[in-house]
């Protein structure tokens, strides 16, 4: 989005946008449904036993869960003879999009709805040496789409993780292809929301001091999907870090301390003068959760510093979550609060690069299911709710409060694209509202780990869009079942 100079003046004269009425009725809204929902888990059908709980837990966040199998997760490998297991499994994921207006611009065609079908596969072999090699295959594919794929959307038959593995007690050396995964999937995650998931290619070794407790060291290089050919890493990117997780508090309490380098080369970096460059972004941090009285909290903050094509870098982010759970009562009903901070860049002339950087993300988590917010130059508050509505289902909802943590940055997606940026400040933060519906069940006549999800999203752009040309609100309904075997 460009607006001219003039347009811009005009607007920065023009005293900051208010709230609309609209606004104030969707924000209403969103306090209702929460109240609405504790009323509704008054009156929910069976609270279900423990296990089939646990169970619903691990699925009623789709987002949050790791729907492809572990590579140590099988249900009983076969000998292969001279020390040897083999364990193979794999998973079908199909999913029906339904979205409207995703763009925010009202551009033709306006729906665009299509479904995504993916397949893994892996292989698992270990030897009782502590020797192993996995290998997985993916397939994906989008088929009946009215605009063009995205990146995440498309990788018919590829190899997905191909790694060896020695694990001598302590500690675990691991060489090839393969996911990361850590802390809460802020800043590091296989995205398994994408159609193609994420992987890295390099060294990871893991240190493990007792249950729960480890220390990963990686040095890698993102592997760039490549609908059309072989995927291969990407050149001139590393990622690479220290990223320790413990467990207090016998088990209830988990604290991470993490230290990552992004280094990008072959001047893929711009100066805020418009000079190319190289780049290393440092990013240091920490998180700590656990529970106190029944209410269980978690705080999450990381710093960047570094060089951006000769900008310094000064960026930070913070997270605050609270959750109430109720497991006495009918529905196991769940009340919780998100509130995510991310800084945007302050003066696009500087020199100074003040945009968090997200990195590796499972930004879908959090920022909304439509997927057009991402963990930079934002401030997010989201309540939602969860609870039980019938035998084997579960019905969550979230609202979110967006705001611009900077006017003068840009809007960035869960993808970190930037859109609807006016460096003159002169647009309102107000992003908009969004909320989330969605329905999980667990079919008693499927395999465990199957699950049929079904939400529905709906986005109201505020006015930092349609100050910069924006139309319409965006609306997203979706159907997914998962397979696994
Ligand atoms: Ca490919
Ligand atoms: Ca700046």
């Amino acid at each position: 989005m460009t607006t001219s100079p003039e347009d811009a003046a005009a607007r920065a004269s023009l005293p900051r946008p208010r709230p609309s009425c609209g606004r104030s009725a969707r924000r209403a809204f969103g306090t209702l449904l929460v109240t609405g929902a504790i009323a509704l888990a008054a009156h929910a059908g069976e609270p279900g036993d423990p296990a089939f709980n646990a169970l619903l837990a691990a699925v009623e966040a789709p987002t949050l869960r790791e729907t492809a199998r572990e590579p140590d997760d099988g249900d009983g490998p076969r000998s292969l003879g001279g020390g040897w297991t083999l364990d193979v499994g794999g998973q079908v994921r199909l999913r029906s999009m339904n979205e409207r207006n995703k763009s925010l611009t009202n551009s033709s065609p306006r729906r665009n709805d299509y479904n995504l079908v993916r397949t893994l596969i892996h292989a698992d072999f270990r030897h009782e040496d502590g020797f192993r090699a996995y290998i997985e295959a993916i397939d994906a594919r989008i088929h009946g789409e009215d605009r063009p794929p995205t990146p995440i959307d498309r990788n018919p038959l590829d190899v997905r993780n191909a790694f060896i593995e020695y694990d001598a007690g302590l500690p675990t050396w691991r060489l090839g292809r393969m996911d990361l995964k850590e802390g809460a999937q802020r800043i590091i995650s296989p995205l398994d929301w994408g159609n193609t998931r994420r992987a890295f290619e390099g060294g990871f070794v893991r240190l493990d001091h007792s249950e729960g407790t480890h220390t990963d060291i990686f040095v890698t290089q993102p592997v760039a999907v490549d609908p059309h050919h072989t995927d291969h890493r990407t050149s001139g990117l590393w990622f690479s870090g220290v990223y320790h997780t413990a467990h207090v508090d016998g088990g209830t309490g988990e604290y991470d301390l993490f230290a990552l380098s992004l280094n990008q080369n072959d001047d893929v970096l711009t100066s805020e003068d418009g000079d190319p460059g190289d780049g290393t972004r440092y990013t240091v941090g920490g998180r700590w959760r656990d529970r106190y009285a029944g209410l269980g909290y978690e705080f999450w903050g990381a710093y960047q510093f570094g060089d951006h094509a000769g900008d310094d870098i000064d960026a930070h982010a913070w997270s605050v979550r609270l959750d109430k759970p109720f497991p006495e009562a009918d529905g196991a009903p769940v009340i919780g609060l998100d509130v995510d901070y991310a800084s945007g860049d302050s003066d696009s002339t500087d020199g100074r690069n003040e945009t968090f950087n997200q990195l590796f993300p499972l930004g879908h988590a959090y920022f909304g299911y439509l997927d057009l917010v991402g963990r930079q130059n934002i401030f997010d508050v989201s309540p939602y709710v969860s609870v039980g509505v019938a035998e084997r289902t579960r019905f969550r909802a979230a609202f979110h409060d967006f705001q611009l943590a900077e006017d003068s940055d840009a809007l960035y997606n869960a993808g970190g694209a930037a859109s609807f940026n006016d460096p003159s400040g002169g647009a309102s933060t107000d992003v908009g509202t969004e909320i989330d519906l969605t329905l999980t069940h667990v079919p008693e006549w499927l395999d465990r780990r199957t699950a049929i999800l079904v939400g529905w999203s709906k986005f109201y752009a505020g006015s930092h869009e349609e100050d910069l040309g924006g139309a319409g609100d965006a609306e997203l309904f979706y159907v997914q079942l998962t397979l696994s075997f």
